[in-house]
């Protein structure tokens, strides 16, 4: 976290001002809060080094902090030594992936968000209720990969955009559910929904949306700062989706938005003209990284600072029973 600041081009005049607006809420929540705890206690409990499958939240410096602590980063589970505790990441697994751990005898803790984990139980209960599930989200993911591996194969579909739904293949008569990742855009997502209430009308939804609070308060907290803003950065990682979405909410609003990692990706170039600056943190990005952008542009402008607050956070998930206590 401490790499030096990059030095802003040398101040031939008075610094102009700039209002910098701060989105509230921004930041982790409350599944980044208890997968990095996990890690921390896994560590305390069994020494290092503890493994960890996948980013345990998809931020480097979060990584490398853990790493400094004793944590080893791997992408799969064959990479973990006999004998050595494994944590599954905030973006849940395949079922498989706990079910080798336990074939090979291994410790394993489960830092799967329980807004994540609570979809993996809906995918269930839609399949024993014998409906096809209908999943929204994006390919790839790790969350994607995680809750498909809940289901036996050919008995999820998923659809990434709203195109996506006129090339399904199913009819009127046919059961069918539909399901989505926690991370989406809101706006978007309530259009596919939308798109496929249309098509199939007796299509099943979530009891509650899929969207986690985390994801729908930050991307509305950027639309309540955006209109002001003529620029937005989002601290955020570009593998994280929660934080993507935000870069492209602002977008949407008309606002150009940036996704910066830290103050020295920053060119003070990219302020030239900006009067007002957006900033918000995507739920995997530490607050010490707001700050640290903020003291670099106090280096060469005139910093005035508010915090628009448009929602209060109280959500605390319990820590799996291994480490409670
Ligand atoms: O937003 P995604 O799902 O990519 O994850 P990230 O680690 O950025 O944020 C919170 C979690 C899990
Ligand atoms: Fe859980 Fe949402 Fe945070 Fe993901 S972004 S870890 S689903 S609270």
């Amino acid at each position: 976290m401490n790499a030096p600041l990059p030095s802003a081009s040398p101040a031939t005049s008075t610094p102009q001002p700039l209002r910098l607006l701060v989105a509230a809420p921004r930041g982790f929540c409350a599944g980044v809060d208890r997968a990095i705890e996990i890690v921390e206690r896994s560590i305390a409990k069994y020494g290092a080094p503890v493994y960890v499958r996948h980013e345990i939240v998809h931020n480097r410096f979060v990584v490398e902090g853990l790493k400094a602590k004793g944590a080893i980063f791997v992408e799969e589970l064959d990479e973990v030594p006999d004998g050595s505790p494994v944590i599954f990441s905030a973006h849940g697994v395949p079922k498989a992936i706990p079910a080798a751990a336990t074939a090979r005898g291994l410790d394993w803790l489960d830092a799967t968000c329980p807004l994540v984990s609570k979809v993996h139980r809906q995918a269930e209960r839609q399949l024993e209720a014998g409906r096809h599930i209908i999943f929204i989200g994006h390919e790839g993911h790790p969350e994607v990969i995680g809750t498909f591996g809940q289901v036996p194969e050919g008995t999820m579909t998923l659809v990434e955009e709203i195109e996506d739904v006129a090339k399904l293949n199913f009819t009127t008569e046919d059961s069918l559910a539909f399901l989505t990742q926690t991370t989406l855009s809101v706006d978007d997502t309530a259009h596919i929904i939308a798109a496929l209430q249309a098509r199939y009308p007796q299509i099943v939804a979530p009891r509650a949306e899929d969207i986690c609070y985390a994801t729908s308060n930050r991307q509305a907290a950027v639309k309540a700062i955006a209109p002001d803003c003529d620029l937005l950065f989002v601290i955020g990682a570009p593998n994280s989706s929660n934080s993507m979405r935000l870069v492209e909410v602002s977008d949407r609003c008309g606002t150009p938005a940036r996704l910066v990692q830290r103050a020295t990706e920053i060119d003070p170039s990219w302020l030239d003209g900006v009067k007002v600056l957006g900033l918000t943190a995507g739920a995997s990005a530490p607050e010490s990284l707001v700050r640290e952008v903020i003291d670099f542009i106090a280096t060469f402008r005139e910093v005035s600072e508010e915090t628009l607050i448009t929602a209060e956070e109280h959500m605390i998930f319990k820590l799996p029973r291994q480490l409670a206590g």
